[in-house]
């Protein structure tokens, strides 16, 4: 099959360049961080390592880790590296507690952003001539700006639709024949699911790919949205705290996703000792911007667990490949695309009165995750009064929609009703089979 690629040199760079570039980027990264980010500078200096130690990618792992908990000790501004004057947006995620992550971009990062976008898109076969629907969020999440990026510089004619509203997805998508749709994979099911109620078969829908990510999905759902869509289905994977979506990407091969490691150098560490492993290992995910001017992180312990290979791809292209995240380190759940931690219903669960005795329920009905949390009444709340359970309820539910950007359905039950362990709380019932 012949191949396009969006920046050919990069992503067929041998080894032995990709390392030299690699290495000289990092050397000058580190010395932008250690002077701009006196958190990261301290980081270091408790380590004992100083800019001048770290001559290579082979001395990357003298450098400290950054975790989740580095950002919420950092908010909002600690790790940025570039006066604010110099950043022209934000995105942001939800951090473990009250506290989310904000990302900052230069002009600078959002074009490299871009790239990385764009490349994901010429690998799923678009070019200018393409139409690209993105119905991802628009808004704090990074995936309908990210992939509205990469479309742009590919040159497709862009919609910007953003997630929701389903009905309209399907008009436009007919009506301007879109050949690309950019979405999460539990959308891309619904968006097919909804077509074929509407008498739709795979071969009247204009659509030839689909870059899906953001959240796990399994081989079985590719299928599934193939077979409905009449598409290849290409899976595409970023966070927040690096860039967005782009940081890896699917080829033809279907087989995982290259990194954009020119950018983003990816590591395996054993999450208990945080050594190196080799490739080929399983273990969490760890990234290092080689290039963000604004938030650039060094060695970020993502939580994703994962295995990188450098098997040679038949797509031609040289960047190490990532499987398919199989799980993570911490308790994150990924609903309707949008990270959720248990601890922050805790959190907010305190803040309105409660005890923290809860009970998470996620579930997928018709391709859609469903959220429930059961939260036990507390003594000086209880009431058999109807319409104060439901008001109480709705209250709840508010106070986590601001929380985590996404509604539960919040049922209180009574005290002393939720099932007591005698080692680990259970606080998530995950009945969703994503991995
Ligand atoms: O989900 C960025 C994104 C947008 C990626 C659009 C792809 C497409 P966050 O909201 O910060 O960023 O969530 C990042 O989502 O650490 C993974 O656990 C998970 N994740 C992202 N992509 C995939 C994927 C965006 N393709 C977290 N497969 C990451 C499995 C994924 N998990």
């Amino acid at each position: 099959m012949p191949q396009n690629y969006f920046q050919k040199e990069i992503e067929t760079m041998s080894a032995e360049e990709m390392k030299k570039l690699q290495s000289e980027k990092l050397v000058k990264q580190v010395k932008h961080v250690y002077e701009n980010v006196p958190y990261y500078k301290n980081l270091m200096d408790e380590k004992g390592v100083k800019p001048e130690d770290i001559k290579g990618i082979d001395d990357l792992h003298k450098l400290p880790f950054l975790t989740k908990a580095d950002l919420r000790d950092a908010y909002p501004y600690g790790l940025l590296a570039k006066p604010l004057k110099d950043c022209v947006r934000i995105h942001s995620t939800s951090g473990t507690t009250g506290r989310r992550v904000v990302a900052f971009y230069t002009q600078k990062d959002i074009d490299l952003w871009d790239d990385c976008c764009a490349r994901a898109i010429v690998a799923a076969g678009g070019s200018n001539e393409d139409v690209c629907q993105v119905a991802y969020g628009y808004g704090l999440f990074t995936g309908g700006f990210g992939l509205n990026g990469g479309s742009q510089k590919v040159g497709c004619l862009t919609l910007p639709m953003s997630s929701g509203n389903t009905e309209r997805q399907i008009q436009f998508m007919t009506d301007l024949s879109a050949t690309i749709l950019c979405c999460t994979p539990s959308y891309a099911a619904y968006i097919g699911e909804t077509l074929k109620e509407q008498g739709y078969k795979p071969e009247d829908i204009p659509l030839k790919a689909g870059i899906f990510g953001a959240e796990p999905w399994t081989e079985e759902m590719r299928q599934g949205i193939q077979n409905t869509l009449g598409i290849k289905a290409y899976d595409i994977y970023g966070l927040t705290e690096t860039t967005g979506p782009g940081v890896a990407f699917e080829c033809s091969e279907q087989t995982g996703m290259h990194v954009n490691e020119d950018h983003f150098y990816a590591e395996i560490i054993d999450p208990d000792t945080g050594e190196v492993l080799p490739e080929g290992s399983k273990g969490e995910l760890v990234f290092t911007s080689l290039d963000k001017e604004a938030f650039p992180l060094l060695r970020y312990r993502t939580r994703d667990i994962c295995v990188l290979s450098r098997e040679k791809c038949s797509c031609g292209r040289t960047l190490v490949k990532m499987a398919k995240p199989m799980g993570r380190t911490d308790d994150m759940l990924i609903i309707r695309g949008v990270n959720v931690f248990p601890s922050q219903i805790e959190a907010v669960l305190l803040k309105e009165g409660y005890e923290p005795n809860y009970q998470i329920i996620v579930d997928r009905v018709n391709n859609n995750d469903t959220f429930e949390v059961n939260v036990e009444m507390t003594a000086d709340k209880f009431t058999d009064k109807v319409s104060d359970i439901l008001a109480m309820e709705k209250s709840l539910a508010n106070a986590m929609k601001i929380m985590l950007g996404i509604n539960p359905a919040v049922h209180l039950v009574a005290p002393k009703s939720i099932a007591r362990s005698e080692g680990k709380a259970v606080r998530v019932i995950d009945k969703r089979k994503l991995i």
